[in-house]
């Protein structure tokens, strides 16, 4: 393994060695206390009881809801899904207005549910919905507002929380990346109307696959939990709409035991932030998305803005550049959600320029549990490398093979 470039010859693209053989993901999970996890499984499948609001799911929902601040906490399959469950549950009609800097979950979700998705721009520093911008798109048709805590930054929640107020709207907010992080001193989850979360196996709390619903309104968290499972309201009795949307226990046997451990990830996890912030402080031409110190935050993701003009090469051909090395960085979210399908077809004129700007210049690195702290200096040192040659690498790849085509393991 080496990541000395001495010219652009020596860089993978152009011939020279990979810095890593065994490719770096963006949001690898991993799993130091697997044989736990396994034990848990062990334990449903000797109870033979492996879904269906099982006692590992029931332990789980209760333990969440004390860690998050005593709030309900009504578990799902996927964090797509408990933005679906929420907006059938809150019965929102007509305009959603969603940010179009976010994954597509956030938009495709209610547009699954018919809804209309409203795009507002983002603050091109924080990367957030930006209030006022809100406040300028709602129509008599608009009943809710989504905003997302993107990279586990908490939204302008009173903002956007006084703007919902004045147009009587509803208020949720995509949380997918803020387990574990605070806002005035509360953990994420009790905001707006309601939360939602992924558990998704790349992210910060992962139950492989899965997702919850949290909220402080109890009628509300009782709605979900009936649309979960059919609207079964008891052995053999149903009472309303649902859905198949429950988790397994197999997914909270991995939550139980990951929870247990959140305090050593949250450490490493910042300390790789702070390692990448350091190792690359007072580079010309890259900004490190900067994360809070005042609250409480998960630092999953390690969020690079990067300027084409001030270093000479392209944010998608860094990105190639670094794929050779074996660092899978990610371009999130490219072009920006509203330029994706079916959006981009539905409102061709539609123009966000943060949201652009940020969909050409992000790159987020591998972090958390998929580099060592050995990997972030190699992965600094390489984009350091990059700097240092950028615009002879740029003219070198000019006509190469695309930025989109990534390896995979
Ligand atoms: N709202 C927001 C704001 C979200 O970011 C998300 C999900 C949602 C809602 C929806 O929640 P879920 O329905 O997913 O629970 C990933 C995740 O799949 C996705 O959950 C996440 N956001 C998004 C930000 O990132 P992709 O398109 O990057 O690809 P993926 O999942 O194939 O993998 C990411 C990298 O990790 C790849 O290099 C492969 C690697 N990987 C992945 C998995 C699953 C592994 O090495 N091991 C693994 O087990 O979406």
């Amino acid at each position: 393994m080496t990541s000395s470039k001495n010219g652009i010859g020596d860089f993978a693209l152009l011939g020279g060695k990979a810095a890593f053989h065994r490719p770096r993901h963006v949001g690898q999970p991993a799993f130091p206390h697997k044989e736990k996890i396994l034990a848990r499984i062990g334990e449903a499948m000797d109870r033979r009881w492996v879904t269906n609001n099982g006692p590992m799911i029931q332990e789980l929902e209760a333990r969440l809801a004390t860690y998050l601040g005593g709030i309900e906490v009504v578990t799902v399959s996927n964090g797509t899904v408990a933005l679906e469950l929420l907006a059938r549950a809150l019965d929102l009609r007509g305009e959603v207005i969603v940010p179009g800097y976010t994954f597509v979950a956030t938009a495709h979700a209610l547009r699954w549910l018919g809804l209309s998705v409203v795009f507002c721009d983002v603050d091109p520093a924080t990367h957030l919905l930006d209030p006022a911008r809100v406040e300028a798109l709602i129509t008599p048709r608009t009943s809710a507002v989504v905003g997302v805590h993107l990279w586990g930054e908490v939204c302008a929640t009173s903002a956007l929380a006084a703007v919902c107020a004045r147009h009587d709207l509803r208020l949720l907010f995509d949380a997918a990346h803020a387990f574990g992080c605070s806002h005035e001193g509360r953990m994420v989850g009790g905001l707006g109307d309601a939360e939602t979360f992924s558990f998704h196996g790349t992210k910060f709390f992962n139950t492989f696959e899965g997702g919850a619903v949290t909220t402080r309104n109890g009628a509300l968290a009782a709605r979900l939990r009936l649309m979960r499972n059919f609207g079964f309201e008891g052995f053999d009795r149903v009472s309303a709409l649902g859905i198949n949307a429950r988790l397994s226990e197999v997914a909270a046997a991995a939550g139980l035991v990951n929870l247990d451990h959140l305090e050593e990830t949250t450490v490493s996890n910042r300390r790789r932030y702070l390692l990448y912030r350091q190792a690359l402080s007072g580079a010309d031409g890259l900004r490190v998305y900067p994360i809070s110190e005042a609250e409480r935050r998960n630092h999953q993701y390690c969020v690079l803005e990067w300027n084409a003009p001030a270093t000479g090469i392209s944010r998608d051909a860094v990105m190639q550049v670094l794929h050779a090395e074996g660092v899978l960085a990610r371009r999130y979210f490219y072009p920006g959600v509203h330029r994706m399908g079916p959006y981009r077809t539905e409102q061709p004129d539609l123009r966000l320029p943060n949201t652009e700007a940020l969909g050409d210049s992000v790159l987020v690195l591998p972090g958390s549990h998929a580099v060592s702290d050995e990997d972030v200096e190699r992965i600094s040192e390489l984009l350091r490398a990059v700097l240092r040659f950028g615009p002879e690498l740029q003219g070198a790849l000019a006509g190469s093979a695309s930025p989109t085509t990534s390896p995979r393991s």
